[in-house]
């Protein structure tokens, strides 16, 4: 039994298509998946503004509300919650040169427009979190944008937002590249930053994707650490990464073993989903499976975070503190690996 509740979203069950060629599978309808995922033991769904509603750009306010209300029977339907609703500002013509710190004040207004509706479609699915990934919010050309007016305008952005909303909690989910060359805010340390300067701090936290960690070169154990001694870490995107290179989103653990028991190890010291959090898995699977294994990257890394989970219940604490008190790192390390590698 894992001490946990885990997270998914409609986008980690995918077609297969890459920056270089098509889909290689067929789409699968949401319903359909997110029975799938109760049926595998997920506990919540995440969602993007248009995974909840489609085409909401050609909708009001009150018929997004009323699409998003569909959407919260069907969770109930499956036994399910929703964990957040994140604006999708990477997609759309108005938000080419991203959303919050686009240099078109029209464009920006677009996207507070999304924010808003987010907010209001996780009202209607029951929620009270919204994850800002800043996919865009950055430059491709540095000299196209002040780094200082950037910072300041997604400040800006997020006292909206809370003022928008008196209850509403903002995470930001960092990332330091891709698509952007260089982001606004690319590790949790300077989310942390960003939601001191902001009108209600208690109500800006962060979302630590382990490959995003990754390819800005640090640990994601180290900022899932970071955060938690913040009181600031609200959600997680557990997955891994060979290195830094494209994001890869493989399954959780299955290049870093050790690092990802160590993500865990961080979670479960500190009482992560005391106050409700999910574990998020934001998993892709490879482009070369076929239509029939398109949920098994998901049934593998919820299989590895709980056999994570059961090495963890097993480490000495009593041997831990042994070794550090004769700092002996070298037995301490050997210890990890064999509790690793034994079955
Ligand atoms: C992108 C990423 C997204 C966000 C949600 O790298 O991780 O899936 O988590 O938009
Ligand atoms: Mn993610």
């Amino acid at each position: 039994m894992s001490r946990f509740k885990y997270s998914v979203g409609p986008w980690n069950v995918h077609e297969g298509a890459d920056a270089y060629g098509p889909a290689t599978r067929e789409t699968i309808p949401f319903e359909e998946k997110i029975k799938s995922f109760k049926q595998m033991g997920f506990d919540a769904i995440q969602f993007h503004d248009d995974d909840a509603v489609p085409d909401m750009n050609n909708m009001t306010q009150d018929e997004i509300i009323g699409e998003a209300k569909k959407v919260k029977a069907l969770l109930d339907k499956y036994d399910l919650k929703a964990e957040f609703v994140a604006p999708r500002l990477w997609m759309d013509k108005h938000t080419i040169d991203g959303g919050f710190t686009s240099n078109s004040k029209e464009d920006r207004e677009f996207a507070m427009w999304r924010a808003f509706r987010s907010i209001d479609i996780a009202n209607a699915l029951g929620c009270d979190k919204i994850v800002l990934w800043l996919a865009r919010e950055g430059t491709i050309c540095y000299e196209s944008k002040s780094p200082v007016q950037t910072t300041k305008w997604l400040i800006e952005a997020i006292n909206r937002m809370l003022e928008y909303d008196k209850k509403i909690k903002i995470m930001i989910e960092t990332k330091p590249n891709e698509p952007v060359d260089r982001s606004v805010c690319p590790t949790l340390g300077h989310a942390m930053a960003i939601s001191s300067a902001t009108i209600d701090p208690s109500r800006v936290g962060g979302l630590l994707e382990s490959a995003h960690a990754m390819l800005a070169g640090l640990d994601p154990a180290s900022e899932i650490g970071f955060a938690m001694a913040m009181g600031k870490l609200w959600g997680v995107h557990l997955n891994d990464q060979n290195g830094m290179k494209f994001d890869q989103d493989k399954s959780f653990g299955v290049e870093n073993l050790r690092t990802a028991f160590n993500q865990m190890k961080v979670l479960m010291e500190n009482g992560f989903g005391k106050n409700g959090e999910y574990i998020g898995l934001d998993v892709k699977v490879m482009r070369t499976q076929k239509q029939d294994g398109s949920y098994k990257h998901l049934e593998n890394s919820l299989k590895i975070a709980k056999m994570l989970e059961e090495k963890i219940m097993k480490f000495d604490y009593e041997f831990q503190k042994k070794c550090v008190e004769e700092r002996d790192y070298e037995t301490l390390e050997m210890y990890v690996m064999e509790l690793l590698m034994k079955g």
